[in-house]
C-alpha cells in the first residue's frame, strides 16, 4: 500500500509494517534457521544454546544485562500507561508509535540543542528515584530522555537490531516492559572475541532475553556496545509499551567538553514537568 495512503504508517526507507506492506507480501521476520540461537539466563548470567538445537549444552558469559522484575506494581502500570494515552502518539518506523521527552539531537551533525524539551514527564519522577536506589548498577543514573514506544500486533509493530548511540548517550540504557511480555534479541555486533569461536562451525551468534511485564532492563558494558539489540515482530502479541530513560555520555558529564549544556539538560529533565515534544 502506498505510504501516505496508509494512515498513520510512519515508515520510510527499508522499514514497513502492516499498514503499508501490501497484501500478500511474504512474511517478514521468519526465523532464520542459519543462525546459533542462545537464550540468556538472568540467574546464572549465561547465555545458553537453545534447546532442539544445535548449540543445546554450549553456554558462554553474557555480561551487561541487568534484569529486575516486578519494577513497578500493577496499578503503578495501569496509571503510567493512562496518563501517557492522554497525550497523542506520533507514528514512528516499522509500526511502532512514539512519545519522546528529550533534548532535540541531529546525530549526523552531532549537534544538540533543548528545543521544545520541558523536562520528563510527572509520572517518571517516582521510577527514576526507585531505580537510582534500588538498583547498584543505576547509581547516580540521571536520564535526560525518556521515550515511549508503543508496539500494537495489529500494525506489526518491531525494532530492527540497532546499538544505541555512544556519543550523546551513556553507559546505561535503561527500559521498562509495561502491558505485555516480550524477547529482546541480541545480534553479535562483530568483531574480535566474538562467540562465534565458541561454536562448531561459524555462523551469526543471537541471545534471546525474555522481558516480563512490568521488569526493568538495563543494558551497559558488551551487551549495550556490541551486540545490538532489538524486538521481532512475531515476539510482539499484544499491545506493549516500553519507556526507556537515556543518560548523557561523559562528554556533556562533570568535567567533559560540553558540560554546561549537560549540567542545563539535567535541570530541566528533573523537573519532571514534561509533555512529549
Ligand atoms: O522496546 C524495547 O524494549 C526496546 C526499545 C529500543 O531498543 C529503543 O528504544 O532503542
Amino acid at each position: 500500500m502506498d505510504r501516505e495512503a496508509a494512515g498513520g504508517c510512519g515508515c520510510r526507507g527499508v522499514r514497513s509494517c502492516l499498514l503499508c506492506e501490501r497484501p500478500g507480501t511474504p512474511p517478514k521476520d521468519l526465523p532464520d534457521q542459519t543462525v546459533a540461537r542462545f537464550v540468556y539466563c538472568p540467574e546464572t548470567g549465561l547465555a545458553q544454546g537453545a534447546e532442539a538445537t544445535e548449540v543445546q549444552g554450549r553456554a558462554f558469559p553474557f555480561p551487561g544485562v541487568t534484569l529486575l522484575e516486578d519494577f513497578v506494581s500493577a496499578e503503578e502500570e495501569a496509571r503510567m500507561v493512562r496518563l501517557m494515552d492522554r497525550d497523542p502518539w506520533k507514528p514512528s518506523q516499522s509500526g511502532r508509535r512514539k512519545q519522546d521527552y528529550g533534548p532535540k539531537v541531529n546525530f549526523r551533525k552531532r549537534k544538540l540543542k533543548v528545543g521544545a524539551f520541558d523536562g520528563l514527564p510527572a509520572f517518571s519522577r517516582e521510577v527514576v528515584r526507585r531505580m537510582q536506589e534500588s538498583c547498584p548498577v543505576l547509581a547516580g543514573f540521571a536520564p535526560v530522555e525518556q521515550c515511549n514506544l508503543d508496539y500494537d500486533p495489529a500494525r506489526g509493530a518491531a525494532i530492527d537490531p540497532h546499538l544505541d548511540d555512544a556519543w550523546l548517550w551513556g553507559e546505561r540504557l535503561v527500559s521498562l516492559s509495561l502491558l505485555a511480555p516480550t524477547v529482546l534479541t541480541l545480534t553479535w555486533a562483530g568483531g574480535p572475541g566474538g562467540p562465534e569461536d565458541l561454536l562448531p562451525r561459524p555462523r551469526p551468534v543471537e541471545v534471546a532475553v525474555g522481558l516480563p511485564r512490568r521488569s526493568l532492563l538495563v543494558l551497559h558494558g558488551p551487551a549495550r556496545h556490541r551486540w545490538r539489540h532489538g524486538i521481532r515482530r512475531r515476539h510482539v502479541r499484544a499491545r506493549r509499551v516500553c519507556a526507556t530513560f537515556r543518560e548523557l555520555s561523559a562528554e556533556f558529564g562533570p568535567g567533559g567538553a560540553r558540560a554546561p549544556l549537560g549540567r542545563a539538560l539535567l535541570e530541566i529533565a528533573l523537573t519532571f514537568r514534561g509533555k512529549p515534544v
